[in-house]
């Protein structure tokens, strides 16, 4: 059995391989399923991530671990089985999200501190217990053009997330680390160097914190946004966001860290996996770079899938497409032309 915490890390990024975040608390999920007018059941949430995780092809050739809410870790399909069940079958890690969301943090005004530290050391035994080798923690970092982030807010997160790891690697659970400096964010006017500045002070910040806490960096993951424009300022082409971005990685981000695995924040699938390719195309790199998308996986199958059980099977196929798509990105081996051949 793979105990040892950089053998989980390592099982993770393995050739090409990458993590599903479908982690969705119940707000975003709603939020999901409103645009393809579902109803966020427990039911039709269970069916939706049944409809993933049996979607054998991508789940054994291209998706290493899942990333679970704590719905989803205890959940049961219909023959008694857990959910989970279906992961190991497919030899998928399972992850689990324990940080309790971003609530807005006291005396820094439109900025967030993610919640979920009181009882984690518990909370983790259980999670262990129920299956979970590695978990999730993911703080926001709001960006404007000149004032925001604040240091204030960057320090305080950076020593929950550090904070969040030790604990983990306790517990034998591969911390995730996932500080997301809003792509998306609003107003979302940014530029790109905006973003390098901001990405580069909170990675900074998150390694200054994690050694401290005597976090190992064998043992761990990143989950950073990309160095990009801001939604609402879109300029640069793929080579400078992936130039900037790997620039901003090599600057912060220590060799003994086995593997860097993005969100997809905001961009469009083939943006996301355009950005990714672009970037292992440019090695050899210092550690591994995949994907651990939410959207950028998601978002066809869910629209395809459209929460009837007679499109299961066309769902499991946009999902499988996206999972190869990301796969070949990861390996720098993507192109426009694979994207149409499919
Ligand atoms: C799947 O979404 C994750 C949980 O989000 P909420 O706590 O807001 O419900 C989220 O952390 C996700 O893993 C990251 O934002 C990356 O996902 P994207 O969609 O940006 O790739």
């Amino acid at each position: 059995m793979m105990e040892r915490l950089e053998d989980i890390a390592h099982a993770l990024i393995a050739e090409g391989k990458g993590i599903l975040a479908a982690d969705e608390s119940p707000n975003t999920i709603k939020k999901r399923f409103n645009a393809i007018r579902l109803e966020s059941t427990e039911e039709n949430r269970r069916n939706y991530r049944e409809m993933l995780f049996s979607t054998k092809e991508a789940m054994r050739k291209y998706i290493s671990g899942v990333i679970l809410h704590d719905e989803t870790i205890r959940q049961k399909v219909s023959d008694g089985s857990m959910l989970t069940d279906i992961l190991k079958a497919v030899g998928s890690l399972s992850g689990i999200k324990v940080d309790l969301g971003s609530k807005l943090l006291a005396a820094f005004p439109g900025e967030t501190i993610t919640e979920g530290l009181d009882g984690l050391r518990g909370r983790l035994r259980e999670y262990y217990e129920l299956g979970a080798r590695f978990a999730k923690w993911r703080a926001v970092i709001a960006i404007d053009r000149t004032h925001l982030p604040t240091r204030g807010a960057i320090r305080q997160n950076a020593h929950a997330l550090a904070r969040y790891a030790a604990l983990c690697q306790e517990a034998g659970i591969v911390p995730i680390i996932e500080p997301e400096v809003l792509m998306d964010g609003n107003p979302g006017n940014h530029s790109i160097d905006r973003c390098y500045d901001v990405t580069r002070c909170v990675l900074e910040q998150v390694f200054a914190a994690l050694g401290e806490a005597r976090v190992k960096f064998k043992g761990m993951l990143l989950k950073p946004n990309m160095v990009i424009d801001g939604e609402n300022a879109r300029h640069a082409s793929v080579e400078e966001v992936a130039e900037k971005t790997l620039h901003c990685l090599k600057e912060t981000v220590p060799a003994a860290v086995p593997g860097i695995v993005f969100l997809s924040g905001g961009q469009s699938d083939e943006e996301a996996t355009a950005h990714l390719s672009a970037m292992n195309s440019l090695g050899p790199l210092p550690w591994a770079l995949t994907f651990s998308y939410g959207r950028a996986l998601q978002a066809a199958a869910m629209a395809a899938w459209g929460g009837k059980k007679e499109n299961i099977a066309v769902g499991q196929h946009a999902f499988s497409h996206r999972a190869r798509m990301n796969y070949l990105a990861a390996l720098g081996k993507w192109s426009q032309q694979q994207e149409k051949a499919a």
